[in-house]
């Protein structure tokens, strides 16, 4: 039972890893400079991004995977307008920088979805974004440019979290297959050098991580 009891607050210890990439209300504006926005490294968990804006007020950021991660969602964690059922701009370019200035008219390089309360759901934009152009999920090691904009004069807030996940390991069992074929190649290429020169030097199995060998 209290086995049980330290795994659960374990994985929602896991389940809850925040950080915060930026808060518009102490670290100011990210402002809508499209060729220097402000850049942040994902860490492993959700990283949570405030900001107000306006049809005018656009905020740019730049987003980097680092390698070993992934960024597999995008979930609407607070969302505030004048406006009941209002929707924001949430674009997004694969690249350091948006290659445009951001305007009503841009390019099709440009993914993105309008969001709102609707999204406090649960729903994870990522897929919706990355439809179209065709990207694919989870956005792996690299830099991508987001642009946040709202549809109307009024300014929205909202909270942003996007997850970054580990890269999973290869699995052992992945790892003894590898190293099985590999001892038949180097058994088999052995056994043909024997019988041309008469030697043996049978080769040594691969070496394990240390991961497989402590379960
Ligand atoms: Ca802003």
């Amino acid at each position: 039972m209290k086995l049980h009891l330290i795994l659960l607050v374990t994985m929602t210890s896991a389940s809850v890893a925040q950080t915060s990439l930026w808060l518009e209300s102490t670290q100011g504006d990210l402002g809508s400079d499209y060729l220097a926005p402000p850049r942040m490294t994902l860490v492993e968990g959700s990283n949570l991004l405030s900001a107000t804006f306006h049809s005018t007020d656009r905020d740019l950021f730049t987003l980097t995977v680092p390698s070993g991660l992934v960024l597999d969602g995008i979930f609407v964690s607070s969302y505030t307008h004048p406006t009941n059922g209002n929707v924001s701009f949430l674009g997004m370019q694969v690249g350091s920088n948006l290659t445009q200035a951001p305007s009503n008219s841009f390019t099709d390089e440009i993914g993105y979805t309008l969001f709102g309360s609707w999204a406090l759901d649960g729903t994870n934009l990522l897929p919706i974004i990355t439809s179209y152009p065709t990207v694919g999920t989870p956005l792996v090691a690299g830099d991508y440019a987001f642009w946040l904009n709202e549809t109307t004069t009024s300014a929205a807030t909202t909270t942003l979290s996007f997850r970054a996940t580990a890269v999973p390991e290869p699995s052992c069992a992945g790892l003894l297959m590898i190293g099985a074929l590999s001892l038949g190649l180097r058994r088999s290429r052995t056994i043909r050098r024997h019988s041309e020169n008469h030697k043996t030097s049978p080769a040594p199995f691969a070496t394990l991580p240390s991961f497989c060998h402590s379960k």
